[in-house]
C-alpha cells in the first residue's frame, strides 16, 4: 500500500495533495514533471485524476494492468485511470449508485483516448458471457463509426473530436453492461465545406475515397482523386502518416455490421456522403444580379444520389422563397446568395446524418429488458480554447466549460463537506472563487449575453454582426466579466479589435470576433432547400429533414439558444450522479513523446483550476484514512500497536499517534477516520515506517544467518 509515498524524490508524490508547497503553481507543475520523466502520467488530487498525455504507448494498459487494479482500493494501487474506473463501478454495483466520469483537457490532451480506457477497463472486469459480450461490442464499435464522422484531423490533434459526447453504460442488477445510450453536442460542420490549411475534414470523406471497392465507387459516382473535390481542396491532402484511411473504412464497416445496419442504411448513407461531395463542386455565375448555374449536371448526380427532383433541387438553388402574412414571394438569387444556400444545404446535411447516427446507434445500444438500470456515464468533451481568433463555436464551447467548472466546484465542495459531516469533524468555511456571476452573464434570463443576441438575431430590420455588437457593448459593459473595446484599458486596446467583445472567464480572458455571429445563431437554411429534402426518396434525408420541420412549425429556435437548453439538460443529468474527475494535460504541441513543456502545462493547470482545485482539498486536511488502512501500514511504529494488538482500530490508532507524539491541532479523529493536517507530519511518520521496515528486515536477516 502506498509504495510511492516513499519514493517522492525520485518519481515525486502521486497526490498534489501531499506537496508540501501547495500552493505553489511551480512546484505543482514539477511534481508532475518529475513524474511525466519516470513515465507515471497519473497523479490525484485527492479523488481527481490528472492524466498528463505520453504520445507513446507505454503499456499500462493490458491485461496484467487490469488485474492489478480489479477490486482494489483507490490507495492501494498507484494512481491510474482504472483504479477511478473501479472506484466508480464499485460504488455503482455496490451501493447501487449512478456514475459520471467527466473527462476534460484541451485538444490532443487525451479526452477521447482516456474514454476508450474507461470503456476497456469495464469491458474486461465484467462477466464474458456470449449475451454481455455483444453488448460489449456494440458498446466498443459505436467509437469507430463516430469518430469517422465526428472526428478530423486538425493541426492539434490527428483524430480530433469535431463533437461532444456524453455515453450513458446502463448495468443490470449483476453489475453487467446492458445497453447504452449516447447524447451529442454541437458538430463542427462548417469543416464539411472548408479546412484551414493543414487540416482536414471529417474522415469519413477520405475514408470512403480510399476504402470503397470500385463498384461502390461506380454506383456512387466518384473518383480517387481527393483533389477533384471542392469541399477537401483546401484541406491537407498529404496522407497523414498516422491516419490510415483505408483500414479504417474496413473497421467502420465491420462496425456498421455489429451494430445491425441494414445494407439499404449504409448504402443510403454513403450516398449522402457523396452527395455532399458533388454539392460542393456546383458553381455559380451572375447575370444581372440573378445567378446561373455553371454545371447543371453535377446537380443531376446530387439530386440522384439523394434521391430528390433535379429541377427542384436546381431551382432552389437560385431563388428563395419567404412566406408573409399576406402572401408567398419567391426572389432570384445572386451568386453570394446561391453559394450561401449551396454551402448551408451541405452542412444541415451532413449535421443531420450525424444525428441521425447517433440516433440510429442507440436504436442498437437498448437493453433488450425494460427492467431499471443503473447507468455510469461517461463525457468526452471539448476543453475551454483561446485561439488565436475565437468566433461563435468558441464561445459556446467556453459556456460550457464554465457550466461544468460550476458543477465542480458545487461537487467537489458538496462532497468535502458531506464527508466532514459525516465523520463528524467541524466544517470550516472555505473561500473560493464562485463562476455562477460568469454563467449569469451568458446564460441569465433576459439579461444575458444569449438572450441580447437571440433579440438582435429575430429582430426585423437588417441586424447586422456590428449593430450586435453595439447591443452588446450598450447592454453588458456594466458587467464586470465583459470588457468592450471602449473599457478596455489603452493597453488592451491595442490588440483588441473594433469587431471584438472579451469575456474574463474563470479560466481566463477570451476575446471574441462577432464577425458571422449573426448567421451562425441563426443558422438558416432556406424554405425552398427544406421542402426539396422533405420530398427525398433517401429514407435517411427524408426523415431528418421532416422531423426538424416538424419541430419548428414556428421559428426554429437560434444555434445558441438550442445549445444552452441541451447544456443545462445535460447538468441535470450529471448533477445526480457521483462524479469522477480526469482532467488530461497535453505535455506539449508538437505531439511528441518524452518533451514535457512546463509553460504549456503550467497554461493548462490554470485554465483547469487544477490550484483552485487543489487548495479546497487542502483547505482542512490533506491527507484522511480509515483507521484500519492506518494501522495496518504504522502499527510497528509504537510499542502499543506492535508486535501484539488485539483492539480496535480506532483505539490503535489513537494509541499510535499519542507514541508518535502528533499535536494537537495536527490531527482529528472522524467516525471512520483519521484526517491529517499537514503533509510533513504524514511524511516523517512515513520515513519512520520505511527505517523500522529496514530494521526489521536486518533482523530477520540476522535470524536467518543465525540459523
Ligand atoms: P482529445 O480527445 O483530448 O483531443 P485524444 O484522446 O484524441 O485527445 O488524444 C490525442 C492523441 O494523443 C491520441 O491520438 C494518441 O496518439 C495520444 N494519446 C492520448 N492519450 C494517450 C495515452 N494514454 N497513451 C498513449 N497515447 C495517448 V480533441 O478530441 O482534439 O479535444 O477535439
Ligand atoms: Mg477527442
Amino acid at each position: 500500500m502506498e509504495q510511492l509515498l516513499h519514493d517522492r524524490d525520485r518519481v515525486g508524490v502521486q497526490d498534489a495533495v501531499l506537496l508540501e508547497n501547495y500552493t505553489s503553481e511551480e512546484a505543482f507543475v514539477d511534481n508532475l514533471n518529475k513524474r511525466f520523466n519516470e513515465n507515471v502520467i497519473y497523479t490525484y488530487i485527492g479523488p481527481v485524476l490528472i492524466s498528463v498525455n505520453p504520445y507513446r504507448d507505454l503499456n499500462i494498459y493490458g491485461p496484467k494492468t487490469v488485474k492489478e487494479y480489479d477490486n482494489k482500493h483507490f490507495f492501494e494501487v498507484p494512481p491510474h485511470i482504472f483504479a477511478v474506473t473501479d472506484t466508480a463501478y464499485r460504488s455503482l454495483r455496490e451501493e447501487n449508485r449512478e456514475q459520471c466520469i467527466l473527462i476534460s483537457g484541451e485538444s490532443g490532451s487525451g479526452k477521447t483516448e482516456a474514454s476508450k480506457k474507461v470503456l476497456h477497463y469495464i469491458a474486461e472486469v465484467t462477466d464474458h458471457r456470449g449475451d454481455v459480450e455483444k453488448v460489449k461490442d456494440k458498446l466498443l464499435f459505436s467509437n469507430p463509426i463516430l469518430e469517422a464522422f465526428g472526428n478530423a484531423k486538425t493541426n492539434r490533434n490527428d483524430n480530433s473530436s469535431r463533437f461532444g459526447k456524453y455515453m450513458d453504460i446502463q448495468f443490470n442488477f449483476e453489475g453487467n453492461p446492458v445497453g447504452g445510450n449516447i447524447l451529442n453536442y454541437l458538430l463542427e460542420k462548417s469543416r464539411v465545406i472548408s479546412q484551414v490549411p493543414g487540416e482536414r475534414n471529417f474522415h469519413i470523406f477520405y475514408q470512403l475515397l480510399t476504402g470503397a471497392d470500385d463498384a461502390l465507387m461506380d454506383e456512387l459516382n466518384l473518383k480517387r482523386n481527393m483533389s477533384s473535390y471542392y469541399y477537401l481542396s483546401n484541406g491537407d491532402k498529404s496522407n497523414v502518416a498516422v491516419i490510415e484511411d483505408r483500414k479504417d473504412f474496413g473497421e467502420v464497416r465491420k462496425a456498421m455490421s455489429t451494430l445491425e445496419f441494414t445494407e439499404r442504411e449504409q448504402s443510403d448513407m454513403f450516398s449522402i456522403i457523396s452527395a455532399i461531395l458533388h454539392l460542393g463542386n456546383v458553381g455559380f455565375s451572375e447575370e444581372e444580379g440573378v445567378s446561373t448555374i455553371l454545371k447543371p449536371d453535377i446537380v443531376d448526380i446530387v439530386a440522384k444520389l439523394l434521391n430528390v427532383n433535379a429541377e427542384d433541387l436546381k431551382l432552389a438553388l437560385k431563388q428563395k422563397t419567404i412566406e408573409t402574412i399576406r402572401d408567398v414571394v419567391t426572389s432570384p438569387l445572386n451568386r453570394e446568395l446561391s453559394i450561401y444556400a449551396r454551402d448551408a444545404l451541405a452542412k444541415a446535411i451532413y449535421d443531420r446524418l450525424f444525428t441521425w447516427l447517433v440516433k440510429r446507434i442507440n436504436s442498437s445500444l437498448q437493453p433488450e429488458t425494460e427492467r431499471k438500470n443503473v447507468v455510469m456515464g461517461i463525457l468526452d468533451i471539448y476543453g475551454f480554447e483561446i485561439f488565436e481568433r475565437n468566433s461563435f463555436e468558441q464561445l459556446c464551447i467556453n459556456y460550457c466549460n464554465e457550466k461544468l467548472q460550476q458543477l465542480f466546484i458545487d461537487l467537489t465542495l458538496k462532497s468535502e463537506q458531506n464527508e466532514y459531516e459525516k465523520e463528524g469533524i467541524e466544517w470550516e468555511h472555505i473561500e473560493f472563487f464562485d463562476n455562477t456571476i460568469i454563467c449569469d452573464l451568458i446564460e441569465k434570463k433576459h439579461e444575458c449575453l444569449i438572450s441580447f443576441m437571440d433579440e438582435e438575431c429575430l429582430r426585423p430590420g437588417e441586424p447586422s454582426d456590428i449593430t450586435l455588437l453595439a447591443k452588446l457593448n450598450t447592454k453588458l459593459s456594466y458587467h464586470p466579466h465583459y470588457i468592450s473595446h471602449q473599457k478596455a484599458d489603452v493597453k488592451l486596446q491595442k490588440i483588441m479589435g473594433r469587431d471584438e467583445f472579451r469575456l474574463i472567464h474563470y479560466a481566463g480572458a477570451v476575446t471574441y470576433n462577432v464577425k458571422t455571429f449573426i448567421e451562425k445563431n441563426n443558422d438558416l437554411l432556406f424554405r425552398d432547400l427544406r421542402e426539396v429534402m422533405v420530398n427525398s426518396d433517401n429514407s435517411i434525408i427524408k426523415s431528418v429533414f421532416l422531423e426538424s420541420e416538424q419541430k419548428s412549425k414556428k421559428r426554429p429556435e437560434t444555434a445558441i439558444t438550442q445549445f444552452k437548453t441541451s447544456v443545462n439538460n445535460l447538468m441535470n443529468i450529471l448533477r445526480d450522479k457521483e462524479p469522477s474527475y480526469i482532467r488530461c494535460i497535453k505535455p506539449n504541441d508538437s505531439k511528441r513523446a518524452a518533451y514535457f513543456d512546463s509553460h504549456l502545462v503550467t497554461n493548462q493547470v490554470t485554465y483547469l483550476g487544477l490550484m483552485e482545485n487543489l487548495r479546497v482539498r487542502r483547505a482542512g486536511f490533506a491527507y484522511r484514512r480509515t483507521y484500519e488502512q492506518f494501522l495496518k501500514r504504522y502499527k510497528c511504529l509504537s510499542k502499543d500497536t506492535w508486535p501484539n494488538y488485539n483492539g480496535n482500530a480506532k483505539d490503535g490508532v489513537e494509541a499510535l499517534v499519542r507514541s508518535l507524539a502528533y499535536g494537537d491541532k495536527e490531527y482529528q479523529m472522524g467516525k471512520t477516520k483519521i484526517f491529517i493536517r499537514h503533509p510533513k507530519t504524514l511524511f516523517s511518520t512515513e520515513d519512520a515506517f520505511q527505517l523500522k521496515k529496514n530494521e526489521i528486515a536486518a533482523i530477520i536477516q540476522s535470524a536467518w544467518k543465525g540459523l
